[in-house]
């Protein structure tokens, strides 16, 4: 590794004559000399390839697939490869293999003119065992190859940077994720600010697929995936095209610590599975999910937080969804739903008991991948307005034997006009307190006025939300309960605003600074801001 280093440094030294002799640590990649001290010249490297050197970053100028392919090959930490406008292909162009940037200088590949370098052909656009790379301002329009069937795939890597690329791979008819991320030691990549429109054919938008070898198994974690705009998935009845998936039922006992915040979701009809949580300790928060038919789901593994998404439905389109949970641990608060056509929350009854820790051993893969019983979620502080059904815990099918155990529905609001507003087809030990009802009917009619009272909320709406007016009798009403406490710290509602006397539902009435609201299209995307 260092000798083929030294041969990279000693070409760079026989064409950039200026360059001082630096040294590379092979262990770590570590940029360990003085920069170059040349600044801003011109100079040829190879013949067609231009080298801009300067105190902190080289910058490479490429304008076909044989100059990228070279450029990536000489990239060292600091380099950034400018491509031209026009288009790229081929797989050596597109294959970045063992290259790796440094925290303070990423190698990055970046379009000359946001959205006017085109990735294209059947070849994976394939970033394997590096790290610090930044991939900016790209359109992927590679289909990916039969075998692989990923249009950009990161491997095995860490601390890649996919931001404000554009995503508009056409349909072939076949499988293909438009990006995958996979593989061992996968971690603390930032997919961010891109363009994902128009996607038809089968598999996933996103997938994080990780990986598995013998016993040694994970997801990828603490990546940030941030500032998409996800939109026009077309509808499908089949399994399998969710916007995101995180995970795999095999890999689902494992824990992601990934953020999906501030993301748009729009018309994503591909799967009821707009975002399908398949791992552990994630977080999925701040998003906007405008008419999708599908919704949020917690479909495997432990621990996951579902809080501050903005859900809403044109109360037409069928299958409009908000939240859905299994396994243990879930925590669902300040979120709000209007218009939504099937059920708001759902804590589902389940078809296998992965019990109170959720780690039973010999685990078979069909228990794997089974709907697990509901244990301990936490329902608080959210606002659901005019849908069909609002909260609803357990299910009459007589094939998910378990309902949900230890749960807590507390301080929520549910205002539909028509329709059901808090639902219990099991008989579960599931706390109710201090939530508001208002409307329509309970099919849980049994439910005390502590639990559910039928006080009209009184809201009034603000920037098209239902948010509480002055007058409302949900203000500073929450129920305070040291348990509850213990799961979920609300300290602040859906706007950002601090929480103070918590009210019940997802608004505080608060006249203090907002920090967030629901996502415009030009809050999110290529375009964004910073
Ligand atoms: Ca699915
Ligand atoms: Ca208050
Ligand atoms: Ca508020």
């Amino acid at each position: 590794m260092l000798i083929k280093v030294r041969q990279l440094l000693l070409m760079t030294l026989l064409s950039v004559t200026l360059l001082p002799v630096t040294s590379y640590s092979s262990a770590e990649n570590q940029f360990t000399g003085d920069p170059p001290t040349v600044t801003d010249a011109v100079y040829n490297v190879a013949p067609e390839l231009e080298v801009v050197s300067s105190l902190a970053s080289r910058e490479v100028k490429v304008s076909n697939s044989s100059q990228l392919e070279k450029a990536i090959a000489q990239a060292t930490p600091g380099t950034t490869i400018v491509l031209a406008n026009g288009t790229y292909t081929g797989s050596k162009a597109l294959q970045i293999s063992d290259k790796h940037g440094t925290s303070t200088s990423p190698i990055t590949i970046k379009a000359a003119n946001r959205g006017r370098a085109i990735i294209a052909g059947a070849d994976v656009l394939h970033i394997a065992r590096s790290s610090y790379i930044v991939v900016e301002g790209l359109k992927i329009t590679n289909t990916g190859t039969a075998d692989r069937s990923a249009a950009v795939q990161l491997d095995g890597s860490n601390h890649i940077r996919l931001t404000r690329n554009t995503f508009a791979v056409p349909s072939t008819g076949n499988k293909t994720i438009w990006l995958e991320i996979k593989g061992e030691n996968s971690s603390d990549n930032h997919i961010d600010r891109n363009d994902f429109n128009g996607k038809s054919d089968p598999g996933p938008v996103i997938a994080f697929s990780g990986f598995i070898k013998e016993t040694n198994k994970q997801i990828s974690q603490r990546d940030v995936i941030e500032y998409n705009h996800f939109r026009n998935v077309a509808f499908s009845e089949a399994n399998g095209n969710e916007t995101i998936r995180l995970g795999t039922s095999k890999i689902s006992l494992t824990k992601g610590e990934i953020k999906v915040q501030y993301n748009l979701f729009e018309n994503c009809d591909g799967d009821l599975e707009v975002v399908s949580v398949k791992s552990g300790d994630n977080e999925v928060r701040y998003n906007t999910f405008i008419n999708n038919r599908g919704g949020l789901i917690a479909r495997h593994g432990h621990k996951n937080k579902f809080y501050g998404n903005f859900f809403f439905g044109d109360g037409v389109k069928e299958k409009v969804l908000g939240i859905r949970v299994y396994g243990n641990d879930h925590e669902i608060y300040n979120n709000y739903m209007e218009g939504i056509t099937g059920d708001a929350i759902l804590l589902d009854s389940g078809r296998y008991d992965g019990g109170t820790d959720g780690t039973p051993e010999n685990l078979t893969n069909e228990d794997l991948s089974s709907h697990w019983r509901v244990y301990r979620a936490t329902v608080v502080n959210n606002t659901i307005v005019n849908s069909k059904v609002g909260i609803t815990v357990g299910s009459t099918n007589a094939t998910k034997k378990y309902a949900p155990t230890g749960s807590w529905i507390a301080n929520n609001i549910v205002a539909n006009k028509t329709g059901i507003l808090y639902h219990e087809p099991s008989s579960t030990d599931t706390v109710f307190k201090g939530n508001i009802g208002f409307g329509s009917t309970l099919s849980n009619a049994s439910r005390s006025t502590s639990e559910i009272s039928a006080k009209n909320p009184d809201f009034t709406i603000t920037e098209g939300l239902h948010k509480l007016s002055a007058k409302s009798p949900a203000i500073n009403k929450a129920v305070s309960d040291s348990q509850l406490e213990k799961r979920v710290k609300v300290a602040d509602d859906m706007d950002g605003q601090p929480r103070s006397k918590t009210d019940v539902g997802a608004d505080e009435f608060s006249n203090a600074a907002s920090s967030r609201k629901p996502l415009k299209p030009s809050d999110v995307g290529p375009n964004a801001p910073e």
